[in-house]
């Protein structure tokens, strides 16, 4: 792997945008406020004993649901191109079904989106980031075959509802994260762990409900609203522990996120064939009746091969991989792990973010991009979530220094011909980490949720990603005055 430099300073190219990402459980609030009904995480959140640490919710959250035009200012404090915010579903539809529109959800929407445009500030909409209605949980979730026209009755509605302002579209957030965390590891909702097998289910609903979402937007509006539309997959790097490893990378790649971008982007579609062929002879000898992965028809595979204008990217960080020659492990069989059948770590002097997960690892951004540009053909590229995490306080160096690090290696992927268009930093703010709560903080603004007002105030990053964004240059020894305001 390539070594980075520190340039000096750098020059970023013209075309690339810039903007940062949340998502409505994590910011809203609000949870059963103007006719918005129960979500898989408002039920997760107000289970007892709480499965959550500190027992945190998002009941009140980040209260955007009242203080939209706050989130608007230092959008434009920070001088982003864009924001990426999510849809709640249960919101807009408070059956879960389009028989009902609830105005009042709509209206917050309209107000978020009208406000960002008056600022010229580009709404990039997430249709699904993980709050799906309970209802349609209690239905089997992702792993009922219906929830792909519970998905497409939803997203036509939103289509109506908002395309005529919003340009940009992804359809599912992370569907390895919705499938094997909420499925197969109960670490989100629903926290069932169901693996090697509920998993899989909800992979094949996933990329079809998304497919034809996608096909509907083409279709039924593109040619009226003008918008583009994909998908955001999470995709960390998987790098062989030595050349004898180089095999096992691969396929934890492809089992990893190459599941989901296989059938989107590759020019054959289809689940890859080394996850299709291991799944399938596992499944056997366990004696299953058939595999455990479904499989797609060609209907199927037509369907969602291409399915997204572009390639979305949530990227944080890199893991290390390595098989025993006595492949020995404690994953349970069946389960996604058996199946991958390598085994993974990081390195122990890698620096570590405030999530035990998240450690510094630029050069592995750099090695996906490039992956990304050889294995599908050159994409557009939207990297759609890049950040990192804190305890609280306003000095966060280990942020900046994370920042400049992965702007840097993505500057010299795009050296190199990537087609890397869009740069989103997670988060905004500080918000609801899922099941960390609010332990864990991603904002280039700090949330005090010990104020009932839930005061946002600039951390030291968010001058200096404002400076990156105003002169177009990374400067790695830009050292802002935090004790000025951040000026509009
Ligand atoms: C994302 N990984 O999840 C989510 O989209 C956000 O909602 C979340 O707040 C943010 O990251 C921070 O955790 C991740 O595999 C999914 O490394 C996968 C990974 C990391 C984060």
């Amino acid at each position: 792997c390539k070594s980075v430099n520190r340039h000096e300073i750098r020059k970023i190219p013209d075309g690339l945008i810039f903007g940062t990402a949340t998502a409505s459980y994590q910011v809203e609030g609000a949870w059963n406020e103007d006719g918005k009904s129960e979500s898989i995480w408002d039920r997760v959140t107000h289970t007892k004993p709480c499965p959550i640490q500190n027992c945190d919710t998002g009941d009140i959250a980040n209260d955007s649901y009242h203080q939209y035009k706050r989130d608007v200012a230092m959008m434009r404090e920070l001088g982003v191109d864009f924001y990426r915010f999510s849809l709640s579903w249960t919101r807009i539809l408070s059956t879960g079904f389009p028989d009902k529109i609830n105005e009042k959800g709509v209206q917050y929407y309209n107000n978020l989106i009208d406000e960002m445009l008056k600022y010229n500030i580009q709404p990039m909409v997430t249709l699904f980031h993980w709050d799906l209605p309970q209802k349609l949980q209690d239905m089997g979730g992702w792993t009922n075959p219906y929830i792909i026209e519970w998905f497409t009755d939803y997203t036509q509605v939103a289509f109506e509802l908002f395309g005529d302002r919003v340009k940009y579209w992804f359809t599912i957030n992370e569907p390895r994260e919705i499938c094997y965390q909420g499925y197969g590891s109960a670490s989100l909702a629903p926290l069932l762990s169901i693996s090697g097998y509920g998993d899989y289910k909800c992979v094949k609903n996933i990329l079809v409900a998304h497919a034809k979402t996608y096909h509907m937007y083409k279709k039924e509006f593109q040619q009226t609203q003008g918008g583009t539309i994909g998908i955001a997959l999470s995709v960390t790097w998987f790098e062989p522990e030595s050349e004898k490893d180089a095999e096992a990378a691969e396929e934890s790649r492809q089992f990893q996120w190459g599941i989901y971008a296989n059938p989107i982007f590759s020019k054959t579609g289809d689940f890859p064939k080394v996850v299709k062929e291991t799944v399938a002879a596992k499944s056997l000898a366990q004696g299953f009746s058939r595999s455990r992965l479904p499989e797609l028809s060609p209907e199927e595979i037509e369907l969602i091969k291409g399915s997204s204008d572009f390639f979305g990217i949530n990227h944080y960080t890199t893991k290390i991989v390595y098989r025993n020659s006595s492949f020995d492990n404690n994953f349970p069989v069946p389960s996604y792990y058996d199946d991958i059948g390598a085994l993974t770590h990081q390195n122990e002097t890698w620096e570590t973010a405030a999530s035990s997960w998240l450690k510094v690892v630029p050069w592995g951004f750099y090695n996906l991009l490039t992956k990304i540009r050889t294995a599908y053909d050159n994409p557009p590229v939207y990297i759609t979530e890049n950040g990192f995490s804190t305890k609280e306080g306003l000095v966060d160096d280990g942020r900046i220094n994370y920042y400049r690090l992965y702007i840097n290696a993505m500057l010299d992927a795009i050296d190199e011909g990537s087609d890397v268009r869009v740069y989103t930093a997670w988060s905004l703010m500080d918000n609801f980490e899922w099941m960390a709560g609010y332990s864990e903080r991603f904002g280039l603004y700090e949330v005090n949720y010990n104020d009932p007002k839930r005061t946002r105030t600039p951390r030291k990053s968010a001058y200096v990603y404002k400076e990156i964004l105003r002169t177009r240059e990374l400067d790695f020894h830009y050292e802002p005055d935090i004790s000025l305001p951040i000026a509009i």
